[in-house]
Parts: structure tokens; C-alpha cells; sequence
């Protein structure tokens, strides 16, 4: 999954992407890179960021999902708000990414009344705290029985299991210790029965294992994305496309 940020502050790429033309662009870079899904969000969910308004949000993201219509890879919306879920979904949206796992009301039935896939994702607090001071007995246990309990709400609600893929949420609420070990135990989210997407592309814990800037992560997320792949991950999500291709390639090569 290659990622395209419409936004002025993300923290991988904020800025670079805000003109819808640009998007599109870059999207469709990511496309003929290699990337099988493109997520387009609107809206920083970095520590600290502040929420951004249905209508701003809306004008980040639609024009770029439109744009995108027929660019040869299915297209996933990612957004907490029910109101841009419907929209994205009859613009053609196939899949809706939500880091609150659905949990805002009316975003179940959102999605339920369609066909499209959705991605539901862990996080602990809220984009503006969460780093504060995450804290778990047992983050592997906790975040597993949360998504358990994300994905049983979302069958009751009418969501098939296969259209369904749950997310740790690297970074969202979590120390570089709690990142490592739901890292390492991602094979125990598999019991779930459910794909498994992650995304710990150019985040802070591979800043902090390496000394590197944001943009000089290509490396550590390749690496980190190639430890997800191996302990179970299906869906990377990943800025650096090209990158993650390559070192796929060399590992089915190797694994097959
Ligand atoms: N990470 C980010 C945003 N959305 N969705 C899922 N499912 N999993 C993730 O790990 C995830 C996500 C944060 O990365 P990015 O979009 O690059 O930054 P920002 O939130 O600042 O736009």
C-alpha cells in the first residue's frame, strides 16, 4: 500500500502533496512503482496533531480520489469521519482505512451498507495525546483483544470477515518497546482469522533505533516492513515504494 498524504503536516510528507494535481501524480508514481493499493489520506493523525473538519478534509480528499478513478490499483480513503466514508465509498473508494477502527458513530454503518474493504487500526488515546505516556500490562494481548473486539462489532454490524484487515497501529499510543513487541508477536494477530496490514514506514521508533531524520528512513522502513512481512503482515503500508518492491522481490524469491 503506497501512501499519499493530501495534507500540510504529515509528519512522513506533509506539504508535498496538498494540491490535488500533485496527488495524483504522485500517486500514479507510486502505481507504476508497484504499489497494489494506493491509501490517500487528508487529515495528520502525527502525535500532536489537532483533528481537521469534515468539509476541509473533504476538499483534501475527494478531487484526488476522483482523479485517481481507473489509475490501476484500488483505492483506500483513510479517514475517521463517517460523512467522508460514505462520500469516498460512491466516489468509488475501495477501501476505508480508519485509525479509530470504525468506532466514530454512524462509521460501521457506513461501511456495512457498501461493499468496499476496511482496515480497522489500534490506537491508544488520541492523535493530540497519545504519546504522552502510552502504558500497557500486555500491549500484544491488549491491542490483539481490541481488534478482536473491533472485528466482531464490525460482523454484527453486517461487514464480512474477508472484506476486513486489522492494524496494530504502530506509534499510535505506543513506545518503541510496545512497537517492537507487537513487531515481533504479529503472528499472534493472525489467529484473528484476518489479513494483517502494517504500517511503520519512516516513523519515529526507526528515527530513534537509528539516529535518522525523517526523510533518511528509507532504509529502516525497508527493513522494518521486510520484519513485518516476515512475522505474518499481508498489506505494508509504506511511503517508499520502489524501495519495499525491491526488497520484496529479493524475499519471495528467497521464501518461495
Ligand atoms: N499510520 C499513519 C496513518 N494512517 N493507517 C494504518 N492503517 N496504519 C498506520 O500505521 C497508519 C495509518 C501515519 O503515517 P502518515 O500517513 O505517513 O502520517 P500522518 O498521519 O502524519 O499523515
Amino acid at each position: 500500500m503506497g501512501v499519499v498524504n493530501v495534507t500540510p503536516d504529515s509528519f512522513s510528507d506533509g506539504g508535498q502533496f496538498s494540491d490535488p494535481r500533485q496527488a495524483a501524480a504522485h500517486a500514479r508514481r507510486l502505481v507504476d512503482e508497484g504499489a497494489s493499493i494506493i491509501d490517500i489520506g487528508g487529515e495528520s493523525t502525527r502525535p500532536g496533531a489537532a483533528p481537521v473538519g469534515l468539509e476541509e478534509e473533504r476538499r483534501r480528499v475527494l478531487p484526488v480520489l476522483e482523479a485517481l478513478a481507473g489509475c490501476g490499483a484500488p483505492l483506500s480513503v483513510d479517514t475517521r469521519q463517517p460523512g467522508l466514508m460514505r462520500e469516498a465509498i460512491a466516489a468509488g473508494a475501495d477501501m476505508v482505512n480508519d485509525v479509530t477502527a470504525l468506532s466514530a458513530p454512524g462509521a460501521l454503518e457506513a461501511v456495512a451498507r457498501a461493499d468496499c474493504a476496511v482496515c480497522l487500526m489500534h490506537m491508544q488515546g488520541d492523535p493530540r495525546t497519545m504519546q504522552h505516556h502510552p502504558a500497557y500490562q500486555d500491549v500484544v494481548r491488549e491491542v490483539r483483544d481490541y481488534l478482536a473486539g473491533r472485528v466482531a462489532a464490525a460482523v454484527a454490524a453486517g461487514i464480512a470477515r474477508d472484506r476486513i484487515v486489522v492494524d496494530p497501529g504502530f506509534g499510535f499510543g505506543k513506545t518503541v518497546d510496545h512497537n517492537l513487541a507487537l513487531l515481533r508477536s504479529l503472528g499472534k494477530f493472525r489467529q484473528l482469522g484476518i489479513g494483517l496490514m502494517a504500517g511503520l514506514s519512516r516513523k519515529a521508533m526507526l528515527g530513534k533505533i537509528t539516529g535518522r531524520e525523517v526523510g533518511d528512513r528509507v532504509h529502516a522502513s525497508v527493513a522494518a516492513a521486510l520484519a513485518a512481512i516476515e512475522n505474518g503482515a499481508q498489506i505494508v503500508r509504506v511511503h517508499d515504494v520502489a524501495a519495499t518492491r525491491d526488497a520484496l522481490a529479493v524475499w519471495n524469491a528467497v521464501n518461495k
